[in-house]
């Protein structure tokens, strides 16, 4: 059962026209039916041979989501900011399924067994055997181990292990205060079903600390790590999605932090970061 299963679901994604079928469809058909060891039920992923893998199908596979905008969500384009410079960069193809949020697609269990955190960007590596990935500043640190093979947006960890340090206080910084502060912000301006004015100013009030603090660290360079001026790195793109969303936590603007909005204008320039936005596209 299990191998005519695979095997049909390997000619539906040969006959399929883009040359590979909604990868949702394609778990819920062969994969999540399956009854032996759950733990292999994702390499149950048609994985083609190499000149197939070079020529149709993207190495890297990327649960995002989708909502009515998908402008103002953060995590998610935290990872799509960075394969959109590592394509720029080295070419790295990459692949988006978009995952329904607001119909708890990411708690579904064949999503859990990617991502215990049942929460989306989930990242699965197929050219590593399938490798998944979860928690964003984690991908962006698997994304630049595996495939930012000149260290353009990072530091060398053995060479230069100072930066290397900034880089990673910065991106911590931003993964444990930033994200979570700006997120609760997020919720009781935007989606609690009660206003508690207590909860709004103390997510508020902190989120603006915190940018307080980006903003002494860029006072005098450019980028959060990275020697004199400092260099656009992880550090930057593990943060800035956040920044780029103030309005929507209730900051009406970064004019209190102005080395923080220079230094969001300078990175909104780069195609890679406008492009890494519009991931998923609009449809
Ligand atoms: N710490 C996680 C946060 C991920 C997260 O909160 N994702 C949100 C969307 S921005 C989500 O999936 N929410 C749906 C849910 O909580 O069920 C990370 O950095 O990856």
């Amino acid at each position: 059962m299990r191998t005519s299963s695979v095997t049909q679901g390997i000619v539906d994604f040969m006959n399929t026209t883009r040359g590979f079928m909604d990868i949702t469809q394609w778990l819920e058909r062969y994969a999540c039916s399956a009854t032996e060891s759950p733990q292999d039920d994702y390499t149950y992923l048609p994985i083609p041979s190499t000149k197939m893998t070079k020529d149709i199908r993207p190495r890297i596979y990327i649960y995002i989501y989708i909502r009515h905008s998908t402008k103002l969500y953060a995590n998610g384009h935290k990872v799509s900011i960075f394969l959109e410079e590592l394509k720029a960069a080295y070419g790295l193809q990459y692949d988006v399924e978009k995952i329904d949020i607001s119909k708890n697609v990411q708690k579904e269990p064949w999503f859990i067994k990617l991502n215990p955190n049942g929460r989306i960007p989930t990242l699965v590596d197929r050219s590593r055997n399938n490798f998944n990935v979860f928690e964003t500043a984690a991908i962006l640190l698997y994304l630049e181990q595996h495939y930012d093979k000149e260290g353009r947006f990072a530091f060398d960890k053995d060479k230069d292990p100072d930066n290397w340090s900034e880089m990673l206080q910065w991106i911590f910084f931003a993964h444990g205060g930033v994200g979570p502060m700006q997120g609760q912000a997020n919720h009781f301006n935007r989606a609690a079903p009660e206003d508690i004015p207590y909860a709004k100013k103390r997510y508020i009030d902190e989120t603006k600390r915190l940018y307080g603090v980006l903003e002494i660290r860029l006072t005098d360079r450019d980028f959060l790590a990275g020697p004199g001026r400092g260099k656009y790195s992880l550090a930057d793109i593990n943060v800035l999605p956040w920044v780029r969303i103030h309005t929507f936590a209730g900051i009406e603007s970064l004019d209190e932090w102005p080395h923080v909005k220079a230094w969001l204008e300078t990175a909104q320039k780069r195609p890679a970061f406008e492009a890494g936005i519009n991931v998923p596209p609009r449809t």
